[in-house]
C-alpha cells in the first residue's frame, strides 16, 4: 500500500483554502483543511473536500465528445480538432465577428484560462466576447477604472485590521468572499467584532452574515446606491469629510457637494426602507472609526445602478480617507504581479465604449459586451451575425438571464465547440466538446485572487495525480492554431514559446526591470521544470516584486522557492501604495469622472420616475454548498432536502394565499416557473428570493445527479433587457414577479 500526502489550495471558490489530501493507492483516501496553510489555517467548506467525488465523478468527461444529432460519440482529440477546423473555419473566413466567445467562472481559477485564453482571443480577433463577469462584477471594473484608472485596480476591504465593516450585497459566510480573498471569512469577521469593532450588513435578507453581523439593516432591492450617497452626503451636510493622507491625491473633489445635493436620506428612506436617522448614524459610525471599510458585493453590482454603486461604495472610504491606509480599503500586491513603478502612476485613464454591440449598441467594458445581449446578436441577421460560439467553462443557459432565450438561440447555430468537464445545459449545444483534466490534475496558483487577498501571500499546488489527456492550456493553444489556419495538428508548444519569450523579451527591455538588459536564452535557461503554466508563472514571480530576479536577489521568490513550501509564502499584511497603481490621466483618484456624473443623471431620472409598486421583487441568493449551477452532479452536496425554494416572508405568503411548501407560479415579463415555497420572516417583505444555477432537467446532458435534485432555474424569470448601462452588466436581483398559488402541499 502506498500513501502520500499532498498539500494543495482549494480552486473552486474565491477563498483560496489550504487542503490536505492524502492519496492511498492512487485514490484521494481523504480530504481535510491543512492547519499549516499560511493563509487559511485549517479552514475549509464542505465543497473543498469533494474535489475527490469530482474528480472520480462517471459523468466527468476524459474525452472529447463529438455530437451527431442527438446522440454522442466518443472521439480522439486529432480528430476532434479536426472536426472543429472543419466547422469553424469557413465560418471565420467569411466573417471573424461570426465567431462568438463565453468565458465562463472557473476560468479564472485555473492558470491555463489565465495564460492561455490571451493568445485564443488574438488569433480570433472577434468583437463578440461575452464573459461571466457581466453577470457578476462589471460595474466594479469600470467604477475603479473611471476612479483609479485601470478596471483590475479593485481595493480590497482590509479585513484583519479594521474596525468598522460595512458589508452591502454580500454574504460571505455561504460564498466564502468575493472579490475579497480571504479564507475563513466568518473568523475574520467574528475577530473584527472581538477586537471591538463593528460589522454592519445591509441585505434584503437576514443571511448567515447578517446574523453574525453587530447590525443588519434590511434594504429595497436595488436602491443601496441611494443609501451610499446617502451616506456620503451626510459627510458633507455633517462636515465629517476627512481625506486623511489623500487629499493631495484626489481631483474632482469640488464636484461632489453639488452631484450629492439631492441625496440626504430624508429624502431617499421611502425608497431603500432605511430611516434617514439610521442612516446618519452609520455614516457619522463610519467617520468616526479609526479606520473603516465599505465592501458591496454581487447583491450591489448585479442591479440597475451598478457601477454607481460601485463608486458610491469607494467615495464613502474615500471620503473617510480610509483608501489606502490600513484598517481602510487597500491594493494588494500579488507576487506575480509587475513591480511598482518609482514614479507615481499617471495613465492614458480608462475607457469603454470603443465598440459598441451591433443590435443594441451597448458600449465595450473591459474588451467584452453584455452577456444579456448574446441572445439577440445570435438572433439578429445582418453583417457580423453570431454564427458560431465558442465557450470555455461556463454554462450560460442557467446563468445568464433569459436562459431559455440564450438556449433556443444556441440551438440555431451553425457551430459550437465547448471546453467543458462536463455535458451541462450549456455545452449540449456543442458540436465538439473538448475535456480539461480534472482540478486534481494540473498545478495551481490562484493569480486572480492573490490580487485581491487581504493578505499578500503566494502558494503554488502541484498536480495531484497525472493527467489522463491533454493539459487545458494545451486545448487552448491548439484551438488557438487551428483558428489561425495552422491546421488540427499543429505543436502547440509554439504558442507556450511564445508566451514565455514574450514575458522574458518585455522583461528585459524595462529598465526598472531586475533582469533589465541581460540576456533573454540566458534567462529562458534559469527556467523552472514543469508544464509551460508553471514555467510563465516562474517568469512573472521571478521579475515581480518578491522576485529573485533570477538571481539578483537570492533570497527573493521562484517557481522553486514555492514548490518548497507547499503550506504557502506569508508575504505580509497589506501595504499603502496608491500612489504607484494608479493610472489616471491625471495621476490623481478621479471622484467625479464624467461617466459617473452622467449616469448621475439617469439616477436623478429613475428616482423621478419611480413610483413604488407594491409587487414582489426578485432576488438571488447562494448556499455554501453549491457553486453556480456546476457542483450539483456532487451526490453529498445535493442530498437532503431541495434547497432550491422560493423565499417568502409569511406576510407576503399569506396575501398570495400561499403556505409553506405550496407550489407556486412565479411569472415575470421574460417568463414563468413553479418552484416550493419556503416561508421566513428572515426576508424582507416584498422581496422574494430563488437561488440561480439550477434547472437541470433539460434533455440531452449527461448529468446523473443533478438531473435527480433539477431544481429549476431562477435565469428564467431574470430579464436580459435590463442593465446597468455603464458597465453592459445584468440585472439580476430586483426583478420585478408575481406569485400565485398553483396546488395545494405537496
Ligand atoms: N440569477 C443569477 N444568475 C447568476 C448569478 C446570480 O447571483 N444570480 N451569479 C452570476 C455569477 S457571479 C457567475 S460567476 C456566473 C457563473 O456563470 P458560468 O461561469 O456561466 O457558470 P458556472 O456554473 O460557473 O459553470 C462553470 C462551467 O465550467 C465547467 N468547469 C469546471 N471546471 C472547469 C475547468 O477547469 N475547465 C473548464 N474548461 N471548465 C470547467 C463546469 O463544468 C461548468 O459547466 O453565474 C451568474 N449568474
Ligand atoms: N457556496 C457558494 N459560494 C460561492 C458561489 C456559489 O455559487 N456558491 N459563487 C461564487 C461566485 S462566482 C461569486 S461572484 C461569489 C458571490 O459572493 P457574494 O457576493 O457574497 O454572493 P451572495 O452569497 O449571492 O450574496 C449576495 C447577497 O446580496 C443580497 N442582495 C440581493 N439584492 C440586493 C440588493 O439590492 N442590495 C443589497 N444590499 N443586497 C442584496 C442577497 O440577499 C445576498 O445575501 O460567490 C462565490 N462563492
Ligand atoms: S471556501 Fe472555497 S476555496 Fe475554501 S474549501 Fe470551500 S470552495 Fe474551496
Ligand atoms: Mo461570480
Amino acid at each position: 500500500m502506498s500513501e502520500r500526502t499532498v498539500y494543495r489550495t482549494c480552486s473552486l471558490c474565491e477563498a483560496t483554502c489550504g487542503l490536505e489530501i492524502t492519496v492511498r493507492d492512487q485514490k484521494v483516501a481523504r480530504i481535510r483543511g491543512d492547519r499549516d496553510d499560511v493563509f487559511s489555517h485549517g479552514f475549509v467548506c464542505p465543497k473543498g473536500a469533494t474535489l475527490a467525488q469530482l474528480h472520480e465523478d462517471p459523468d466527468r468527461l476524459r474525452v472529447p465528445q463529438i455530437r451527431d444529432g442527438e446522440s454522442w460519440r466518443d472521439a480522439s482529440w486529432d480528430e476532434a480538432f479536426a472536426e472543429i477546423e472543419r466547422g469553424l473555419l469557413p465560418i471565420l473566413e467569411r466573417d471573424r465577428n461570426a465567431i462568438g466567445v463565453y468565458l465562463g467562472n472557473p476560468n479564472v481559477h485555473n492558470l491555463s484560462g489565465t495564460f492561455y485564453l490571451r493568445p485564443l482571443l488574438k488569433s480570433l480577433g472577434t468583437r463578440n466576447l461575452y464573459s461571466a463577469s457581466t453577470v457578476d462584477q462589471m460595474p466594479r471594473h469600470v467604477a475603479c477604472g473611471l476612479m483609479f484608472g485601470a478596471g483590475g485596480l479593485m481595493p480590497v476591504p482590509d479585513l484583519d485590521r479594521t474596525d468598522y465593516l460595512l458589508m452591502l450585497g454580500a454574504n460571505p459566510l455561504d460564498s466564502n468572499g468575493s472579490l475579497c480573498t480571504a479564507p475563513d471569512f466568518p473568523g475574520r469577521l467574528a475577530a473584527i467584532r472581538k477586537r471591538g469593532g463593528r460589522v454592519v450588513v445591509v441585505d434584503p435578507r437576514r443571511t448567515r452574515t447578517a446574523n453574525k453581523a453587530d447590525e443588519h439593516l434590511f434594504i429595497r432591492p436595488g436602491t443601496d446606491v441611494y443609501f451610499l450617497l446617502g451616506l456620503a452626503a451626510v459627510l458633507f451636510d455633517e462636515d465629517l469629510v476627512d481625506l486623511g493622507g489623500l487629499a493631495d491625491s484626489i481631483e474632482g473633489f469640488e464636484m461632489l457637494p453639488e452631484l450629492l445635493r439631492d441625496y440626504l436620506p430624508e429624502g431617499s428612506a421611502a425608497i431603500t426602507g432605511i430611516d434617514a436617522d439610521t442612516s446618519r448614524r452609520i455614516a457619522r459610525a463610519f467617520a468616526a472609526a479609526d479606520c473603516a471599510a465599505a465592501y458591496g458585493r454581487i447583491g450591489v453590482h448585479t442591479v440597475e445602478f451598478g457601477t454607481l454603486t460601485a463608486w458610491a461604495t469607494d467615495l464613502l472610504n474615500i471620503l473617510t480617507g480610509n483608501l489606502d491606509r490600513a484598517g481602510g480599503v487597500m491594493f494588494p500586491e500579488p507576487a506575480h504581479g509587475k513591480r511598482s513603478r518609482s514614479e507615481p502612476g499617471r495613465g492614458r485613464g480608462y475607457q469603454t465604449g470603443r465598440w459598441h454591440s451591433r443590435v443594441s449598441h451597448h458600449p465595450e467594458a473591459q474588451g467584452e459586451l453584455p452577456v444579456a445581449a448574446l441572445s439577440e446578436e445570435i438572433e439578429t441577421e445582418g453583417a457580423g451575425q453570431i454564427r458560431a460560439m465558442i465557450s470555455i467553462g461556463g454554462n450560460p443557459v442557467l446563468s445568464t438571464p433569459n436562459g431559455p432565450r440564450l438556449d433556443a438561440a444556441l440551438a440555431g447555430l451553425e457551430f459550437m465547440v465547448s471546453v467543458d468537464i462536463y455535458r451541462n445545459e450549456t455545452t449540449r449545444h456543442a458540436n465538439v466538446i473538448l475535456p480539461p483534466p480534472s482540478p486534481l490534475e494540473r498545478s495551481h496558483y490562484d493569480a486572480a485572487f492573490y490580487s485581491l487577498a487581504v493578505h499578500n501571500v503566494a502558494n503554488f499546488s502541484e498536480p495531484v495525480f497525472d493527467a489522463e489527456g491533454p493539459s487545458e492550456s494545451d486545448i487552448l493553444a491548439r484551438l488557438a492554431l487551428v483558428v489561425s489556419g495552422k491546421g488540427p495538428n499543429a505543436d502547440p508548444t509554439s504558442i507556450d514559446q511564445m508566451l514565455i519569450g514574450g514575458l522574458i523579451a518585455a522583461a528585459v527591455a524595462d529598465e526598472e526591470a531586475p533582469v533589465a538588459t541581460r540576456d533573454p536564452d540566458e534567462i529562458a535557461q534559469r527556467l523552472a521544470d514543469g508544464p509551460a503554466t508553471d514555467r510563465i508563472l516562474d517568469v512573472l514571480l521571478r521579475t515581480g516584486p518578491y522576485g529573485d530576479g533570477f538571481g539578483a536577489d537570492p533570497d527573493g521568490l521562484s517557481l522553486e522557492r514555492l514548490r518548497a513550501n507547499p503550506h504557502g509564502v506569508d508575504l505580509g499584511p497589506l501595504q499603502p501604495r496608491l500612489e504607484t497603481v494608479l493610472r489616471t490621466a491625471s495621476g490623481k483618484v478621479e471622484v467625479a469622472p464624467e461617466a459617473i456624473v452622467h449616469d448621475l443623471e439617469r439616477l436623478a431620472a429613475r428616482r423621478r420616475a419611480a413610483t413604488r409598486s407594491d409587487g414582489l421583487l426578485l432576488i438571488g441568493r447562494r448556499h455554501i454548498r453549491s457553486n453556480n449551477s456546476w457542483m450539483h452532479n456532487i451526490a453529498p452536496l445535493v442530498s437532503g432536502k431541495s434547497r432550491c425554494t422560493l423565499m417568502l416572508h409569511p406576510d407576503d405568503a399569506a396575501a398570495y394565499g400561499l403556505s409553506d411548501g405550496d407550489i407556486a407560479r412565479v411569472t415575470s415579463r421574460v417568463g414563468s416557473l413553479e418552484v416550493g415555497v419556503e416561508l421566513t420572516d428572515d426576508i424582507m417583505r416584498g422581496v422574494a428570493s430563488l437561488p440561480h444555477g439550477w434547472g437541470h432537467d433539460l434533455p440531452g446532458t449527461g448529468l446523473r445527479v443533478a438531473r435527480q435534485h433539477a431544481g429549476v432555474s431562477s435565469n428564467r424569470l431574470t430579464d436580459e433587457r435590463q442593465i446597468d448601462t455603464l458597465s453592459g452588466n445584468a440585472v439580476l436581483n430586483g426583478i420585478p414577479v408575481t406569485v400565485e398559488p398553483v396546488a395545494t402541499s405537496i
